[in-house]
């Protein structure tokens, strides 16, 4: 065979060199905020939402991998994250992807109308977004999937069959040991149907080059080169909240 044939099938995406992918993610900046998901801007670039059980470690894992303080609201106090909130990533303000920091489920306190409406929101969004892309599902493996994580993975379970990108990211892994992190890990790997399994700790910033790798490779499906380009107009020239 000739290796230099133009019906050769096309290299899978190459994963970039760690510093251009956290180069990459130190780009975000806000782009908009949505109490409810028709208030979400239309957009045709990739997006990747965090998901997860409140208290989880979303909006910090979205600090520690953008590499900025206080881009998305962490707290000890769980259901902080009440919207959806966007984050533009991309070079020079050219928008390559976006990442969604979505309000937890599954913390007590709140109110049943108020859970039973978020949990509609949640599957609505997972089911409907027309340029999710990948899920980032974060999970303290010190409680492990609870039920609605379950759910949740279910909700998603054809598209990720199409082609729908999903992490199982075990967090606060600076709390395990190795051997607690080794059965986390197995175990991850069992209930992750068809997603990929990594531990992550923004105490210690394990696991950071390697999510934005993934990531990246996710958000540039073709390769994306060095310097990533612009997919569209992405509406994300927009920024204009919708309050
Ligand atoms: N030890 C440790 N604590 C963490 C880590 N990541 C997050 N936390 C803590 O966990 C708590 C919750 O973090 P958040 O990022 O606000 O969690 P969230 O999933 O966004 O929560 P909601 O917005 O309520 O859904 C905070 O006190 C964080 O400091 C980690 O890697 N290690
Ligand atoms: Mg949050």
């Amino acid at each position: 065979m000739n290796p230099t044939s133009p019906a050769a099938p096309a290299a899978p995406p190459e994963t970039p060199a760690p510093v251009i992918a956290t180069g990459w993610m130190h780009t975000a900046r806000f782009l908009t905020t949505a109490p409810q998901l028709h208030f979400l801007p239309a957009l045709d670039v990739p997006e990747i939402a965090f998901v997860g059980r409140s208290n989880a470690g979303k909006s910090t894992c979205i600090n520690t991998l953008t590499q900025q303080k206080q881009l998305a609201y962490a707290s000890k106090k769980p259901g902080r994250t009440q919207h959806i909130n966007l984050f533009s990533l991309g070079k020079q303000g050219v928008t390559d992807a976006v990442l969604a920091d979505l309000p937890g489920y599954g913390y007590a306190a709140v109110p049943k109308q108020d859970k039973i409406r978020w949990q509609r929101v949640m599957a609505n969004y997972l089911v409907t977004r027309e340029n999710l892309t990948g899920v980032v599902l974060l999970c303290d493996p010190r409680h492990g999937l609870t039920e609605l994580d379950e759910i949740l993975l279910e909700v998603i379970r054809p598209r990720v069959e199409e082609g729908l990108k999903l992490l199982l990211l075990l967090t606060k892994a600076d709390k395990l040991t190795r051997a607690e992190a080794t059965k986390a890990l197995s175990i991850g790997r069992l209930q992750a149907g068809g997603g990929e399994v990594k531990l992550f700790s923004a105490l210690k910033k394990q696991g950071v080059e390697e999510v934005s790798q993934l990531l990246w490779r996710w958000a540039h499906p073709d390769g994306g080169a060095v310097a990533p380009v612009a997919q569209g107009p992405a509406g994300a020239g927009n920024p204009a909240a919708p309050n």
